[in-house]
């Protein structure tokens, strides 16, 4: 489109001068122009649609991904700029909706951008929560949640028309579909159907993050994952996950009809991937909707359901593992378990082996073992993690079927993490090589060649945009937050859920050992910068006293004049998407450091990787792959192999206190969180459990890893020094994170599981 045209249509979207609104009207104005836009770019095409099912879509600020992908993000800048407006204070306007916990939810919403973008024939099907996970705030040193409230009068949902009635045991509940539209880059749009509650009621939320949990036809879609650490919240998630599945079960049944099949034919029409286990009872739920309603006899409903359903498995930390007690289901969801117990029934015919039953003895429905039995793929998200599901947690499984296993490696969309977040890292790679990387990220190999890997001018613009977004940031956290950070030091950053396994706590343990090294005088030669960013589940106790702890050892170092200018560590409020875009293109150095086998793959690694971080990680996750990609040089690895660990687990042979006793530095970084510099400021009740959890238990064992850890993170801050070298580190990253790209991951999926008919 002319730029002139497009203003204009800018000035009629907003129905008025552009130099005359406020950025509200504004934000309003383009985000109309973008959804009429896409409606242009709508396809029906294609006899075969994927439907991609998840409690969970973390797709993060629209407006200006939208403008990218509709190829007229940099003229509505310009524009905006010539009628003295400013795109990024439009971007403050809009809400973030914070439909997701993580990784898990981001992937969904990566994965949505290059389904479009491929040109596939693609949906995502989902729930409109109202306030989405809590907004984070700190509050005497501690997590304090609240309602985080996204949608306003002007957002991307549009309502449908498309209504189900989904009922339960006590009372039937109408639904409401919304749609967000999901533009490709350069091509086709598709959908992301949310399903909301009609009676759903905003006003039940009190205190907090509180409310009736009772009172289901109110509060179904209140929130994403309510604490669920009581029965109260267990059965609550069942409602929200029955009422997600029910919907989208119809909805793909309906459309499938539309187009024709006689539903014997199911899988030639759908094909559904499950996001972890969370819509597993959509497997039950079609077999019902097939032999009640569709008049199907049940060998055949079963067999119809199992050819069209896959499944993507995101962890193998037990305790995540849904298990959901037989009354509860009964209480929620009673039409269910006739089919369930036929489920079981079959599968305790076929084999024997107790460990692969649906329904075990103590009366609990394995949901993993439902789709793994009746669905047709199984697959993990890095290799790694692929090989311990077939290995060790689901080898029964492996054993019986072990065609239907195969690997994913995960992705990240290049549009939002690259083009988007670190434009000027973008446009210096398009003056190297071109824009075709924008489209096949494979290109990136490019800049591994010698002309720009060995030229000094090369490099030396890589270091300034490095330094220029490090700048921008240290404006950024001072304004929003308050925060001051030194751009001329080492911005070392770990930002992610706060989980035991991710071991944030073994770095708040080697920040500890630093600023007792700067106490006696051995001072780092560049000035570090350590942040943080994470938000702890409600009720997970251990996490709050670990985010305790640091926001403690923030508050000691930021009054101590010693230390503060060799040493700084920050905690940023409420990490989100919007605040991710901010800190990654801004970092040197990126924390992975989950304690081997238990990270499932990461992609906040792929993120860093790509804007010229250098990972500091252990062989974990899609760690694996980074470090084989860019090899020993351009990566720091340290700590137990995921074989020590599994083994060491097996054994149960693990004492941390016997490290503590051994290691003086270690002992004395653990006493200090229970010292006086740490009880004068924080609680005595949170820092005593966090010590004696660590010196008793430290499930994630961060002892055995500590010392390597220590050396590894030196030896990065000693190669930072060579400023050069550290600018081919970076360059090689960026040249190989090509793999990493979502739009690789979809292909693969389509070409093993989905099978849709081709990009178009
Ligand atoms: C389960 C039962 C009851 C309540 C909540 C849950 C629950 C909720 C969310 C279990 C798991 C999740 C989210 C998991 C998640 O985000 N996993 C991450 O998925 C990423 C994408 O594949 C991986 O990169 C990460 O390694 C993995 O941790």
């Amino acid at each position: 489109m002319e730029r002139s045209e497009l203003e204009k249509r800018m000035e009629q979207a907003c129905h008025k001068p552009i130099k005359d609104c406020t950025n509200k009207e504004l934000y309003t104005g383009l985000l109309s122009l973008a959804e009429n836009m896409a409606q242009g770019r709508e396809s029906g095409k294609g006899k075969k649609k994927l439907y991609y099912i998840s409690a969970e879509f973390l797709i993060g600020k629209l407006l200006s991904n939208n403008l990218i992908n509709l190829g007229i993000y940099q003229d509505v800048k310009e524009i905006l700029k010539d009628n003295g407006k400013s795109l990024s204070e439009v971007e403050e306007v809009e809400p973030e909706p914070s439909l997701g916990n993580g990784g898990l939810g981001r992937l969904a919403a990566c994965f949505l951008d290059s389904i479009a973008t491929l040109g596939l024939n693609g949906d995502g099907i989902g729930l409109n929560y109202h306030f989405g996970l809590f907004r984070q705030c700190f509050k005497d040193l501690k997590q304090d949640e609240q309602p985080d409230p996204w949608i306003t009068d002007h957002s991307w949902l549009r309502e449908t028309g498309v209504s189900y009635e989904v009922s339960f045991k006590r009372f039937t509940l109408q639904s409401v579909m919304y749609d967000i539209q999901v533009t490709g880059y350069g091509n086709r749009t598709n959908k992301l159907h949310l399903f909301d509650v009609k009676t759903v009621d905003e006003s039940l939320v009190q205190d907090g993050i509180s409310f009736d949990k009772t009172d289901i036809p109110k509060n179904l879609t209140l929130f994403l994952y309510p604490d669920d650490s009581d029965r109260e919240g267990q059965i609550l998630r069942i409602y929200q996950q029955y009422f997600m599945v029910s919907n989208g079960a119809r909805l793909i049944l309906d459309e499938a009809l539309e187009k024709g099949s006689t539903l014997y034919d199911l899988p030639e029409y759908a094909v559904i991937q499950i996001n972890d286990t969370h819509p597993t009872m959509i497997i039950p739920e079609l077999i019902r909707l097939l032999t009640q309603e569709h008049g199907m006899d049940m060998e055949d409903a079963i067999d119809v359901v199992s050819r069209t359903c896959a499944y993507t498995n995101h962890t193998i930390l037990a305790e995540a593992l849904e298990k959901w007690p037989v009354d509860y289901l009964k209480e929620a969801v009673p039409q269910l378990i006739p089919i369930i117990e036929v489920l079981d029934d079959k599968v305790r015919r076929k084999f024997d082996d107790e460990g692969v039953a649906i329904i075990d003895r103590d009366d609990r429905v394995h949901m993993a073992h439902i789709d793994i039995h009746y669905g047709f793929s199984i697959n993990g998200v890095a290799a790694l993690h692929t090989e311990i599901l077939k290995e060790t947690e689901l080898n029964r499984f492996y054993r019986l079927y072990p065609e239907k296993f195969n690997n994913k490696t995960n992705g990240i969309t290049f549009r939002r993490w690259l083009l988007y977040s670190n434009p000027k890292l973008a446009d210096f790679i398009t003056s190297l090589i071109g824009e075709g990387y924008k489209k096949d990220a494979g290109e990136l190999e490019k800049l591994g060649q010698p002309q720009f890997l060995e030229n000094p001018e090369v490099l030396k613009r890589l270091l300034e945009i490095k330094d220029e977004n490090k700048r921008d940031l240290a404006v950024y956290l001072k304004e929003a937050e308050g925060l001051s950070v030194d751009p001329d030091s080492i911005f070392d950053i770990q930002i992610k859920r706060l989980h035991e396994y991710k071991r944030q706590q073994m770095n708040v343990l080697y920040l500890i050992r630093k600023y007792l090294e700067i106490k006696e005088g051995k001072k780092p030669e560049t000035p570090i910068t350590a942040i943080f960013g994470a938000k702890a589940a409600p009720a997970y106790i251990i996490a709050k006293d670990i985010i305790h702890a640091i926001l403690c050892l923030a508050e000691i170092i930021k009054n101590d004049p010693e230390v503060r200018p060799h040493l700084n560590v920050v905690m940023a409020e409420n990490y989100n998407v919007s605040l991710a875009e901010k800190l990654i293109p801004a970092c040197d150095i990126s924390e992975q450091i989950s304690l081997a086998s238990k990270e499932a793959s990461g992609t906040g690694n792929m993120k860093f990787m790509l804007n010229g971080a250098i990972t500091l990680g252990t062989e974990d996750g899609a760690n694996v792959e980074i470090h084989q990609l860019v090899g020993d040089d351009n990566i720091y690895i340290f700590g137990d192999s995921s074989e020590t660990v599994i083994k060491r687990y097996q054994e149960g042979s693990y004492r941390p206190a016997e490290y503590y006793e051994k290691d003086p530095e270690l002992k004395r970084a653990v006493d200090f969180l229970v010292g006086d510099a740490m009880m004068a400021v924080g609680s005595k009740e949170n820092l005593e459990r966090l010590y004696h959890e660590l010196l008793n238990k430290d499930w994630f064992m961060t002892f055995p890893d500590f010392e390597a850890y220590c050396r590894a993170r030196e030896r990065a801050y000693k190669d930072y020094e060579k400023r050069e070298e550290w600018a081919k580190k970076m360059l090689i990253n960026i040249s190989k994170a090509g793999y990493f790209s979502s739009d690789r991951t979809i292909r693969e999926y389509n070409r093993d599981i989905w099978k849709l008919d081709g990009e178009q």
